[in-house]
């Protein structure tokens, strides 16, 4: 049987998603009686939806005679992010305060919720923010875009790599379109802006031997955050958005133009197959053609990053002539 009471809980929040989508449309007012004519509601239940909406922060005008103008919204806003991506894949988004580690958080709920698929899970800051092999990811509050994305996808677990590229390019095409900086992607899961790390990504998977049952892909960007906001260590390796760019950028709207970007780099995936994905990888990377070292545990090697192969390995081009096919391993770029 339908559930009826979250049928109408669903409603009255799209209700709240369609007044925001209109006043966004436009830098004008918006009269109460337009709304409730263009979304068949009364007057007083758009009314109601605008408090509820000020409560969450978002700074409404109304101006008797002309109508309402949205004039703030909160930095980091489900609402605001769910009205921009609606009709697409995501079911859910969910934002929080502070949590350990939106990854750890998304595998948990994974554990026990079959249905939290296609879910994004956002927080302002992280306790214990992580990156790959155990290390960690500075997560300041108030300034970053720290997320999860939760899918099941129909891959081969051989191609589970797959998804951190396809992030990578879904990120590097959202920050250009809304920055217009020139951020490229440092093979496997870098964002890199002038040489420093601008985000990075932590795919975690599990999986059978031939298919990925889950998949939490973490994305961690630094957007507005200033030198001082890392710590020591990572001062001379970082940067931001604001630091590239001079000026601040709406989180709510990176994750939107990300989740936009990623809805429709997958469906490329699911649908066509890898190969232009990785064409778009290759023309945003910033390494394949280079000479570069690469770490691998207690293993280093130099030699030309020669292409990424159909399961995003990279190729290494030994001085030797040999090449060693790398499945993982932090790069440094030579000069
Ligand atoms: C990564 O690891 O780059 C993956 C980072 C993924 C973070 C996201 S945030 C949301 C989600 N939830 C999580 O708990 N994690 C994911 P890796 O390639 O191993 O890089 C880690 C290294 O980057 C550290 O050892 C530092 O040197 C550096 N680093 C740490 N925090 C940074 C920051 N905020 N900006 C730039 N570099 C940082």
């Amino acid at each position: 049987m339908p559930d009826r009471n979250g049928k109408i809980i669903d409603m009255v929040r799209r209700m709240a998603e369609d007044i925001l989508n209109l006043l966004k449309k436009c830098d004008e007012y918006y009269s109460g009686a337009k709304i409730s004519a263009e979304l068949g509601i009364t007057r007083a239940a758009v009314w109601k939806k605008i408090i509820a909406l000020r409560k969450k922060g978002f700074v409404i005008e109304a101006v008797p005679s002309k109508g309402y103008r949205l004039v703030r919204s909160p930095d980091l806003s489900a609402d605001y992010i769910k009205a921009a991506v609606r009709g697409g894949i995501w079911k859910d988004i969910i934002v929080y305060d502070t949590v350990a580690s939106t990854n750890e958080l998304a595998m948990a709920v994974a554990a026990r919720e079959g249905a939290w698929v296609n879910t994004v899970i956002i927080a302002d800051s992280q306790e214990r923010g992580k990156g790959r092999l155990g290390r960690k990811w500075v997560s300041p509050p108030g300034k970053n875009i720290y997320m999860s994305i939760l899918l099941r996808p129909e891959l081969d677990t051989r191609d589970a790599t797959m998804l951190t590229l396809l992030t990578a390019v879904a990120c590097t095409q959202a920050i250009k379109k809304i920055s217009g900086l020139p951020v490229s992607i440092k093979w496997p899961n870098d964002l890199v802006l002038s040489g420093k790390k601008l985000g990075g990504i932590l795919t975690e998977i599990r999986a059978d031997i031939d298919k990925v049952n889950l998949a939490v892909i973490g994305i961690g960007i630094n957007v507005n955050a200033e030198n001082e906001d890392f710590s020591e260590e990572i001062r001379p390796i970082a940067t931001s958005i604001k630091e590239g760019a001079g000026k601040c950028s709406s989180r709510n709207e990176l994750i939107a133009g990300i989740l936009k970007q990623f809805e429709r780099d997958y469906g490329i995936l699911i649908s066509q197959g890898k190969q232009s994905l990785l064409d778009e990888w290759k023309a945003l990377s910033s390494t394949v053609g280079k000479n570069v070292k690469v770490a691998m545990g207690d293993e280093t090697l130099i030699g030309l990053a020669e292409d990424i192969d159909d399961n995003g390995m990279l190729i290494l081009k030994l001085r030797s002539g040999l090449r060693r096919k790398i499945s993982s391993g932090d790069i440094t770029l030579l000069r």
